[in-house]
C-alpha cells in the first residue's frame, strides 16, 4: 500500500497549481476593476461596457470555481493535516484520500481472507539464510516489519509480540513463514521482537508486557498476538486476530503430539484484544525463569469471568523449532507456587506495575527490535 506521503504527492501538486491559478485570477480581476474606476472618465462608453461585461463574466467564473474547488483545495489540505495528526480513523482516511484522488474508496477486507492456502509445509531448513528470508519476505513491507493490505482496509490492527533473547536462527524461520501468512490473512500488522538485554534470568511474561506498551506507542493496535519465537503455524486458516474471548492459538503442537498437554494450557501463541488485556491487568511481571507464567495468564482470564476460545485442533497445529533449555531460563521451582496467589496479586502485579528501561529500538525491514532492561534480579 502506498504510504500517506505517496498518496499526498500528486494531489499536492494539483492543489498548488489550483491555488496559483486562483490567486492570479483574483489579481487580474482586481486589476480590471481598478482600471474601470480610475480611467472610467477617459474611456468611451463602448469600452466601459466591454470591461463591465468581462468583469461580470469573471465574477461568475470565480464564483463557480470557488463553489467547486475551494472546498477541494482546502478540504484536501484539512484532510492532509488530519491524517498527519492521526486525528481521523483509518477507514475515513482512506475514503477521503480516494475521494480526492477521484478513485472509489477501498472496501473493508472480507471476514474470511480470500487468498489462504490451508495446510502448509513447514521445514526448518538449516541452510536457510537471513538474505533468503529478506528476499522472500520484504515485499510490500514498511520499515520495522509493518504491513497493511493493498486492496482493502484491514479489520484488525495487530501487534505481534515476540519475547526474545539469543534465538537468531529461530527468528529467521519465524519471519520466513509468518510474513507471507500474515499478508495472506490481510492483517494490518507490525512485528515487535522484545529482546531481554543482559544475561539476567529470562522473564517471558514481563517482556510481553513491554511489547504491549511499546507497540502502542507506535500505532493504535487493537489486538495483540503474543508468540514464542520458535512456533510456526501449520495452517494459515488459524487467523492472527482477536476474538470475543481471549484466544489460545497454539492448541496442537508437534512437541505435544498435536494435542493439548493439559486442559487449561495457554502457552505458545495467544491473542488478546486491548480491552481483554487491560481487564486482566496484562501479564504477571514476577515469573522469572521457565514455567507457570502461561498458567497465571490463564488464571487471570478466568478470574475476570472470561472464557478462552480456541481454533479447531486441525487448524491450530504448530511446529516448534527443536531446542535445548537456554541458560538463564532454567525451570524455576518457585513459579508454580505463585499460582495460588494470582487472585490476590493480579490487580497490583501487571501492566500497572511494569517498570523497565528502554535501551534501544532498532528498525529492521522485517521487524522492530526493542532492546530492554527488565531489571532481572541476577
Ligand atoms: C513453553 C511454552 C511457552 C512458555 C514456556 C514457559 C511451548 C511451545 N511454549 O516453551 O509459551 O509458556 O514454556 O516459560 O510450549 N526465549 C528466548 N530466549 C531465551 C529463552 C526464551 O528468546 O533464552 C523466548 C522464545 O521466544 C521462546 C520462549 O521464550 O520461544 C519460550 O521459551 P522456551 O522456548 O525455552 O520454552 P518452551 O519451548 O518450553
Ligand atoms: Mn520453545
Amino acid at each position: 500500500m502506498p504510504s500517506d506521503q505517496e498518496y499526498r504527492k500528486p494531489n499536492n501538486k494539483l492543489a498548488d497549481w489550483r491555488d496559483s491559478c486562483l490567486h492570479s485570477s483574483f489579481a487580474f480581476y482586481l486589476f480590471l476593476f481598478r482600471c474601470l474606476i480610475y480611467f472610467r472618465a477617459k474611456m468611451n462608453r463602448l469600452l466601459r461596457i466591454f470591461l463591465i461585461v468581462v468583469l461580470l463574466a469573471l465574477s461568475f467564473m470565480l464564483a463557480v470555481w470557488l463553489n467547486n474547488d475551494h472546498s477541494y483545495t482546502h478540504g484536501h489540505r484539512y484532510a492532509e493535516l488530519s491524517i498527519v495528526a492521526g486525528m481521523i480513523p483509518e477507514e475515513q482516511k482512506q475514503s477521503i484520500i480516494s475521494k480526492f484522488n477521484g478513485s472509489s474508496p477501498l472496501p473493508p477486507c472480507p471476514p474470511t481472507p480470500p487468498g489462504l492456502e490451508g495446510p502448509l509445509r513447514i521445514e526448518f531448513e538449516w541452510s536457510r539464510s537471513m538474505s533468503d528470508v529478506r528476499n522472500s519476505s520484504r515485499e510490500n513491507l514498511q520499515e520495522g516489519g509493518r504491513y497493511k493490505p493493498l486492496d482493502c482496509i484491514a479489520q484488525h490492527k495487530v501487534a505481534v509480540i515476540i519475547p526474545y533473547r539469543n534465538r537468531k536462527d529461530h527468528l529467521k524461520h519465524w519471519l520466513y513463514y509468518l510474513h507471507p501468512i500474515l499478508k495472506r490473512q490481510q492483517v494490518d500488522y507490525g512485528v515487535y521482537v522484545i529482546n531481554q538485554h543482559g544475561e539476567g534470568t529470562f522473564n517471558r511474561a514481563k517482556l510481553l508486557n513491554v511489547g504491549y506498551v511499546e507497540s502502542l506507542k507506535e500505532y493504535a493496535y487493537d489486538c495483540f498476538v503474543f508468540s514464542d519465537v520458535d512456533l510456526v503455524p501449520m495452517d494459515d486458516r488459524n487467523l492472527y486476530r482477536c476474538h470475543g474471548e481471549p484466544r489460545h492459538m497454539a492448541v496442537a503442537m508437534d512437541k505435544f503430539g498435536f494435542q493439548m498437554p493439559y486442559k487449561n494450557y495457554f502457552g505458545g501463541v495467544v491473542a488478546l484484544s486491548r480491552v481483554q488485556y487491560m481487564r486482566i491487568n496484562g501479564f504477571p511481571n514476577n515469573y522469572w525463569g521457565w514455567g507457570a507464567e502461561d498458567d497465571d495468564m490463564h488464571k487471570r482470564i478466568t478470574l475476570k469471568g472470561m472464557a478462552v476460545s480456541r481454533p479447531d485442533s486441525r487448524l491450530g497445529m504448530y511446529k516448534m523449532v527443536r531446542h535445548l533449555r537456554d541458560t538463564h531460563n532454567e525451570v524455576n521451582p518457585q513459579n508454580p507456587g505463585q499460582l495460588h496467589n494470582t487472585a490476590k496479586t493480579m490487580n497490583s502485579d501487571g501492566i500497572n506495575s511494569l517498570i523497565y528501561s528502554l535501551i534501544k529500538i532498532e528498525k529492521d525491514e522485517l521487524y522492530t527490535m526493542i532492546d530492554v532492561d527488565i531489571h532481572a534480579p541476577n
